[in-house]
C-alpha cells in the first residue's frame, strides 16, 4: 500500500476484477449505463449507473442520491456481497474499521474521455472513507488535496487497483487525467469504475 497523499491510499491488485467485472455486466442488464446531464445541462462524458439502496443521480435539479433509478422506476440493483467485501477489506487495510457502503456508483470512461477535479460531498457522514476500484484499460488518477488546482500526486490505476481516501481527506478535489486508448480482455477499450460510498440517505436529500 503506498499512501498517495496524507489520507490517501492506493492498494495495488487488490480486487479480483473479472468477478467484480461480472457482476457489473449483471448489474448494467437491469440498470443499465446512461449519460446523466449536469445541473447546467452538460452531458457528462461518463456513463452511469449504480447499485445499492442510494444511487448518484444528477440532472437539471442537481447532483443527490436517490433509491429509484430515474430511467427505470425502479430500485437500483442490490449490492453483490463481493462489492461489500472487497469494500470493507480494502478501507480496513487504509485504517478505516467496519465501512459498510449503502451507495456503489459505476462509471463507464471510454478512450480520450476525463473527469476535471471535484470533491465527492453529497454524502451525510464524511467520516466514512471512498472506496474507488479500477477495472479496465489504465487511468491516471490525480489526487489535489484541498485546492481544485496547483500541484497534484499521480498515479496510474490499473485493472484491480483500489483507492481509499478519507479523514483529513476526505474532501480532497482529485481527477482522471484524460485516458489513452488501450484495450482490456475484460473491458474492450473502457475503463470501469465502481466508487463505495455510505451516502447515508445523502447530503442535501
Ligand atoms: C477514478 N473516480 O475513476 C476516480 N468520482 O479513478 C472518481 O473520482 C469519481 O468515478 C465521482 C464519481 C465517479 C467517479
Ligand atoms: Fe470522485
Amino acid at each position: 500500500m503506498i499512501e498517495l497523499a496524507p489520507d490517501v491510499y492506493v492498494l495495488r491488485k487488490c480486487a479480483d476484477a473479472p468477478a467484480l467485472w461480472k457482476e457489473v455486466e449483471r448489474i448494467a442488464r437491469f440498470a443499465p449505463f446512461r449519460h446523466m446531464h449536469t445541473p447546467g445541462g452538460q452531458r457528462m462524458s461518463a456513463a452511469m449507473t449504480n447499485c445499492g439502496t442510494y444511487g448518484w443521480i444528477s440532472d437539471g435539479k442537481g447532483y443527490r442520491y436517490s433509491e429509484v433509478d430515474p430511467d427505470t422506476g425502479r430500485k437500483w440493483p442490490v449490492m453483490p456481497a463481493a462489492f461489500l467485501e472487497l469494500a470493507q477489506r480494502a478501507a480496513a487495510e487504509a485504517g478505516f474499521a467496519a465501512f459498510v457502503p449503502d451507495a456503489c456508483l459505476i462509471n463507464r470512461y471510454a478512450a480520450n474521455t476525463r473527469m476535471g477535479p471535484h470533491q465527492d460531498r453529497d454524502e451525510a457522514d464524511l467520516t466514512q472513507p471512498i472506496v474507488s476500484v479500477s477495472i479496465g484499460i489504465p487511468a491516471t488518477f490525480e489526487w489535489f488535496g484541498p485546492r481544485r488546482s496547483g500541484a497534484s500526486h499521480r498515479a496510474l490505476l490499473e485493472s484491480g487497483d483500489v483507492v481509499v481516501w478519507g479523514r483529513s481527506a476526505r474532501l480532497g478535489f482529485h481527477s482522471v487525467r484524460k485516458i489513452e486508448p488501450a484495450n482490456h480482455p475484460l473491458t474492450g477499450a473502457t475503463r470501469v469504475n465502481l466508487t463505495l460510498r455510505f451516502a447515508g440517505g445523502g447530503a442535501r436529500a
